[in-house]
């Protein structure tokens, strides 16, 4: 089975199990602030390699774009641990812990359109990575309108 292959269930599986389940631990808020902000910055480098070749900017590489999605998928579902009570500072606004419902259930529908992006990638059809890769930017900036500092 190729990595990515694994990485594509293992995501799903994540998602799946890790629903409202913590596994990180932080001794300080300052040590899940930078857990998230990283989860984060891994997540748009790789994003942002697709977005090159969604744009036509970069050549389409099927590996490098199956890779980058498989990145993106796993590290889509790490930061949300990281927003545990006491946690507030960095780029993250009040609204995620007073509407923590309506901030789960933006994230959720991130993971979900990255898991598709995933899909898309993995079969490698430029077409449905394009319009996946819309739906999953849009899931991005919907967050961030509403729970990220500018
Ligand atoms: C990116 C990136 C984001 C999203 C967002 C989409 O490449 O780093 O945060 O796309 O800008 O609107």
């Amino acid at each position: 089975m190729k990595l990515h292959k694994i990485v594509l269930a293992t995501t799903a599986t994540v998602l799946a199990i890790g629903a409202g389940f913590a596994f990180a631990q932080f001794q300080k808020p300052e040590d899940a602030i930078k857990y998230r902000q990283s989860a984060f910055t891994v997540m748009a480098n790789s994003f942002g390699k697709i977005g090159a070749v969604v744009k036509g900017e970069a050549p389409f590489n099927k590996d490098e774009v199956a890779r980058n999605a498989a990145i993106v998928a796993m590290m889509s579902t790490l930061p949300w641990q990281a927003f545990g009570p006491g946690t507030e500072g960095g780029k993250a606004q009040s609204e995620i812990w007073s509407d923590n419902a309506k901030f789960k259930a933006a994230s959720e529908k991130m993971q979900l359109a990255v898991v598709d992006l995933n899909k898309a990638a993995q079969s490698g059809d430029l077409e449905n990575i394009k319009k996946a890769f819309s739906t999953a930017g849009a899931s991005c900036k919907n967050c961030h309108d509403d729970f990220k500092k500018k």
